[in-house]
């Protein structure tokens, strides 16, 4: 327990009727949390016995936080990322507030029930932020303010008042370095009106947490500029601290080891007595009677109240710590809480999966004087007239909240403009296209706004930099120009820049994007997020993409270089599984195009697919769902290859976006059809052409979305088997006249799985190509040979599935 006190006390006081309502409706929180989760696991029906679960003691640890937060400090601009387990405490309160139904509640962790960790897509309680993964909802937080001041600095939803952006954080959540990689950028940004609320109860899944953590906390956080505020004892306790014998009382507690006071704190009064009468009965200790009579004047419950009165389970201090900020400086709240606070699990190191006994239920259910039967009822027990209680809830600022601004949809074009070179890579093609989209006065590039952790430059987003600037809230000249060094980039920063330069943390980039995502939601102001990184390090922030997507954040990630194909770049760059990332990440279209035509057609589809809304039918010509939108990704390498020259037929662009084309069409007596992807578009032409020498017919197919083709294959294949025989995805089409007799070669820059099941779609044998290994240094051409996808793989693996060919081949294999 050891820290100084730093409990702020400013001078505006909680009424006293408030407070009483106020503690009041914190009881009736805690009842409904823990008996939603009770119910869940007891009373409904499970058949399956499995446990449900839902963390009774981790949602106590908040209640009087919570109660005190929303019930009374929240403002309905306000916005919070709830702790994960603390989510039966936030639906109890959006209950109270006629905000939740009884249902959801009873069908708590069920299908379709309130959820186990707040979602906005799937709860119905107005979640801001939803949690689950332990520290990412914390750093939404931080990035979300940053979009609140991008989106206002661009002159946008400035008649709206600014929101505070808040975090309720697990103590041992703070272990996730993803939070300390936020407040740094943070720092750099300028970060305001965030507030992190730490329910300090110095436990967490396993254990007891290291003793002393708040102090590095506290130094950590002002280090990055923040206000810390500390509350660390309720009232009780400073006025016992203020009798005598009451300074040697807190002594103690600051000195007491966290395990201890965990122990004591399960054991209840009759412990705590032992404990402290034995430390302080020793003849030596000066203030010795003063201290026993301070705590013989308590019996065991009083006392037991008291030792447990710390500042997170003051209703009054955690009012008046939060009416207190006055200002829009990030804050911390340190809370000392107690796990379990006011039930049978509390302090004890076991309680974080614990959940109490039917017996143990019904002494709390007594306890609370709630009758049997009327568990549910939102005022039953309570000691204040259901009118006032009533009345109170009625004027809670945050239930005052109008649901969110629907933002409107800023129509893109159907064709970007771009001037294709004879030989270019998809990166370069990138860069060229946003170039020409930086030109362009049209209202949807106002909304655009890319990012890049430490790699604008060689992510080739420099010539969009160089004519939309940097964002930041206060301009900021480049040196280099101003002293006319030479510098093909012009680094300039103003509150009307539309590039946000992040440190190299990737996962920064994937929580901005979530935030920037968001926006539509959040702020009621759409915008379109682009950001770029190297392909290999999507991994490195791969839990934060997915939280992204499980929250309906909308934007484009551009991956580059990828694959084996930087070549130069060695091993440690190389990306082998992302194409298969792209596929099995819901939420998030992937396509990995070879031309920079293609590319330019899949843009300007997705600047207009992650703002779609719509409702889920898929359409009947691709199977996909693509009225509901989602975000895009885009596998681009840095290969330069020759173009095609042709016509962007409407045909074209729709087979691009839908995942393939034919780039040649197998003839009737096809024997081999190679399909690729990507950067080996080169290879693949040349082996059909190689192979053409002696085989008739041979097809080449263009796979730019093996995602898409999957998906609408799936789908369609569903819809079949729920009875529209007519359904036909994509990829059915497009093979459907391949002959059966023949063979499929797929290769890409990336694991062979991504394509290999393109033989299943009607049956036709295939071999799969791509790379499962990697680590080798050298040239494209040196390892598109060593892992086995250059055009002379492409022909050995056609000559050994194709039949017929090569006759001597057949011969060596016959009996
Ligand atoms: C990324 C991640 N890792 C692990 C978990 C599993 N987990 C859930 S809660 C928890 C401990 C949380 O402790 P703390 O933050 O102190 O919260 P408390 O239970 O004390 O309220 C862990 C490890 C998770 N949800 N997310
Ligand atoms: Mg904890």
């Amino acid at each position: 327990m050891a820290s100084t006190s730093i409990t702020e006390r400013p001078a505006e006081a909680l009424s006293r009727s408030d407070l009483e309502v106020l503690s009041a409706l914190e009881k009736k929180v805690l009842w409904l949390a823990t008996w939603t989760i009770h119910h869940a696991n007891h009373i409904r029906e499970n058949s399956e016995g499995l446990k449900v679960g839902g963390h009774q003691a981790s949602s106590a640890s908040l209640a009087t936080v919570m109660t005190a937060l929303f019930l009374k400090a929240l403002r309905p601009q306000d916005r919070v990322a709830v702790k994960p387990h603390a989510s039966p405490i936030f639906h109890a309160i959006q209950y109270l507030l006629g905000r939740q139904t009884r249902e959801k509640l009873e069908l708590f962790r069920g299908y379709k029930g309130a959820q186990s960790y707040p979602s906005r897509t799937k709860d119905t309680d107005d979640v801001d932020f939803s949690t689950g993964s332990v520290g990412l909802g914390v750093a939404q937080t931080l990035f979300s303010s940053l979009v609140q001041d991008y989106v206002r600095a661009h002159g946008w939803a400035t008649d709206m008042p600014e929101g505070r952006m808040i975090a309720l954080v697990g103590d041992a959540e703070l272990d996730e370095g993803n939070i300390f990689e936020a407040m740094l950028e943070g720092w750099k940004q300028g970060l305001r009106n965030c507030w992190w609320i730490i329910d300090y109860n110095r436990q967490s899944l396993d254990a007891v947490i290291r003793e002393g953590l708040w102090a590095r906390y506290e130094a950590l956080f002002r280090a990055f500029g923040w206000d810390v505020v500390i509350l660390k004892y309720g009232v009780l306790l400073e006025a016992a601290f203020a009798e005598p014998g009451g300074e040697a009382l807190r002594a103690w507690i600051d000195q007491c080891p966290n395990q201890l006071y965990s122990a004591l704190v399960f054991q209840g009064g009759a412990a705590w007595r032992k404990r402290l009468l034995d430390n302080f009965g020793g003849d030596d200790f000066e203030d010795r009677g003063a201290v026993i009579q301070l705590i013989e004047r308590r019996n065991d419950d009083e006392l037991a109240r008291l030792m447990t009165n710390l500042g997170g389970h003051d209703l009054a201090a955690l009012c008046e710590s939060f009416s207190a900020v006055d200002h829009d400086r990030p804050t911390c709240f340190i809370c000392y809480t107690i796990k379990g606070f006011g039930l049978p699990l509390a302090g004890h190191k076991d309680n974080h999966a614990g959940l109490m006994t039917p017996p143990q239920v019904e002494s709390l259910r007594a306890s609370m004087n709630v009758r049997p039967g009327y568990e549910w009822d939102r005022f039953e027990g309570l000691a204040i007239a259901p009118q006032t209680l009533q009345t109170f809830l009625d004027s809670v600022p945050f239930a005052q909240r109008k649901s969110g601004r629907k933002a409107l949809t800023v129509a893109v074009p159907d064709h970007l403009q771009i001037s294709i070179q004879p030989t270019m890579s998809t990166q370069a093609g990138f860069g060229a296209l946003l170039n020409e989209i930086a030109r362009d006065k049209a209202d949807y590039v106002a909304r655009i706004v890319t990012t890049s952790p430490d790699v604008t430059v060689s992510t080739n987003l420099g010539a969009w930099v160089n004519r939309r600037g940097l964002f930041a809230q206060q301009a900021l000249a480049d040196t280099f120009k101003s002293e006319r060094i030479p510098s093909t980039f012009n680094w300039e920063f103003s509150p009307r820049g539309q590039h946000i330069e992040l440190g190299i943390t990737e996962m920064n980039l994937f929580i901005l994007l979530s935030a920037l995502g968001l926006s539509y939601a959040i702020h009621g102001q759409r915008l379109l997020p682009i950001g770029t990184l190297y392909d290999p390090f999507i991994c490195r922030g791969l839990d934060a993409l997915n939280y992204a997507c499980y929250q309906n954040a909308r934007f484009i990630l551009v991956a580059t270089p990828s694959g084996i194909t930087l070549a130069p770049e060695g091993g440690a760059h190389q990306s082998i599984s992302t194409p298969l990332i792209g596929m099995a990440q819901d939420g998030i279209a992937a396509f990995e195009p070879a031309f920079v035509d293609e590319l330019a057609a899949i843009m300007s589809f997705a600047l207009s697919y992650i703002q779609k809304d719509g409702d889920g039918e898929p359409s009947e010509r691709n199977w996909l769902r693509d009225e509901t939108g989602g975000s895009i990704y885009l596998r681009l390498s840095t290969r330069s290859i020759e173009q095609p020259q042709r016509q962007m037929t409407l045909d074209l662009r729709q087979a691009i976006i839908d995942g393939a084309y034919w780039m040649r069409r197998p003839g009737p007596n096809a024997q081999v059809v190679v399909a690729y992807t990507g950067a080996v578009a080169p290879e693949a032409i040349q082996a059909v052409g190689l192979m053409a020498e002696d085989r008739r017919d041979v097809g080449l197919l263009a796979v730019t979305s093996a995602d898409r083709l999957n998906a609408g294959w799936t789908a369609a294949m569903r819809a079949r088997e729920r009875g529209l025989a007519h359904a036909r995805s994509h990829v059915e089409q497009l093979l459907a006249d391949v002959p059966p007799h023949c063979a499929l070669v797929t290769v890409l820059d990336g694991h062979p799985a991504t394509l290999g099941w393109l033989g299943a779609v009607h049956g036709h044998r295939t071999r799969a190509l791509g790379v499962e290994h990697f680590g080798q240094t050298g040239s494209i051409a040196d390892l598109y040979r060593h892992y086995g996808i250059d055009s002379n793989a492409i022909v050995a693996a056609a000559q050994a599935v194709a039949p017929g060919r090569p006759v001597r081949h057949l011969h060596a294999l016959a009996p």
